[in-house]
């Protein structure tokens, strides 16, 4: 039997800091009707998806801090997202602000959730490659101070659901081969991505015109190398200042876009996607099984960053032919 899932975007425009959590979920409420109007079985919604992206704000105050986090999920807020979902049948994927207890500890995550069409959490993720600053760096027309408020996760997982292999990940995430490969080794066929990436990065002003270009490339890159779907959905716009970018899609296991939202407003955006479609490049071009050498990848795990050896060599030195053969 063919396994197709309609997989709607749900992209957000820009939340400002005085819009209150029911506003915003009245909002995401609106996208899942409209998803749900066009046949979707899941929508997936941004990164921070509850708040305004508020990283880029340098706050000392712990309780001020914590309001823009979720201590449970769902909440009084979200509840109404979910009874929805559970009333039209509709999935969803939704990126929020965790702040979770372990071990009589308060840490903060980047988080995702995966709920499905009964409203029921399957799974959920903790942003793993959590950018930018620790410290205040006034140098910069915004702060990215994501490493000062959430702690990274410590794993890529898959789930069963809508009839396949879904993962998720985060912003980020979705720059990293790795991301990808580490979900590819554990069959992967969709995975769901929310974003808010500003046009402006203050380290590398140069990339700024490049920001969709590389928001493309990321995906469709990690969408081929490893025969899955792709869905990355933004929070674009104006926030507080701040321009994101939109360039929400829906890539195929060939690396090609098949639906895409074309404003930096909420907007939905659908597509049916076969699932027995990853297979046609899991089997022949990135059959992993036949075709990877692990043995030669060593370094990958082995060392975090560009390393030389003590002398200033390669790690790994590619030899001179030997004049004498
Ligand atoms: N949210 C997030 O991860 N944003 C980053 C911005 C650049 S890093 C300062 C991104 O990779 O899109």
């Amino acid at each position: 039997m063919a396994r197709f899932v309609n997989i709607a975007l749900g992209q957000l425009g820009p939340i400002q800091r005085s819009d209150t959590r029911a506003e915003v979920v009245l909002r995401l409420c609106q996208l899942m009707r409209e998803a749900h109007a066009l046949g979707a079985d899941l929508i997936v919604y941004p990164e921070l998806a509850l708040t305004t992206f508020f990283p880029r704000w340098y706050i000392e105050d712990a309780a001020e801090i914590n309001s823009f986090f979720e201590t449970a999920m769902p909440n009084a807020a979200t509840q109404p997202l979910f009874d929805l979902a559970r009333q039209l049948g509709v999935g969803f994927c939704l990126g929020y602000a965790e702040l979770a207890q372990e071990n009589g500890e308060q840490v903060r995550y980047n988080t995702s959730i995966l709920v499905d069409k009964q409203a029921r959490i399957l799974a959920k993720y903790h942003k793993v490659h959590v950018p930018g600053h620790t410290e205040h760096e006034p140098w910069r027309r915004f702060q990215h101070l994501e490493k000062r408020y959430f702690r990274p996760g410590r794993h890529f997982g898959v789930t069963q659901a809508f009839g396949g292999v879904f993962g998720m990940a985060l912003c980020n995430d979705r720059r990293w081969a790795e991301t990808y490969r580490v979900m590819g080794l554990q069959g992967v066929e969709m995975v769901l991505i929310g974003y808010n990436t500003p046009v402006h990065n203050a380290p590398a002003p140069q990339h700024d015109d490049l920001s969709l270009f590389h928001n493309r490339l990321s995906m469709q890159a990690g969408a081929y190398q490893n025969g899955t779907w792709v869905a990355g959905v933004a929070k674009a716009g104006i926030e507080e200042g701040v321009d994101s970018i939109g360039g929400s899609c829906l890539i195929a296991p060939s690396g090609e876009i098949v639906a895409a939202c074309i404003t930096k407003a909420d907007e939905v955006a659908i597509a049916r996607c076969d699932l027995d479609f990853c297979a046609i490049y899991k089997k022949t071009t990135f059959n992993f099984d036949l075709h990877r050498q692990p043995a030669a990848y060593g370094l990958i795990v082995e060392r975090k960053g560009e390393t030389l050896a003590a002398d200033g060599s390669p790690l790994v030195a590619n030899k001179a032919p030997d004049s004498s053969s």
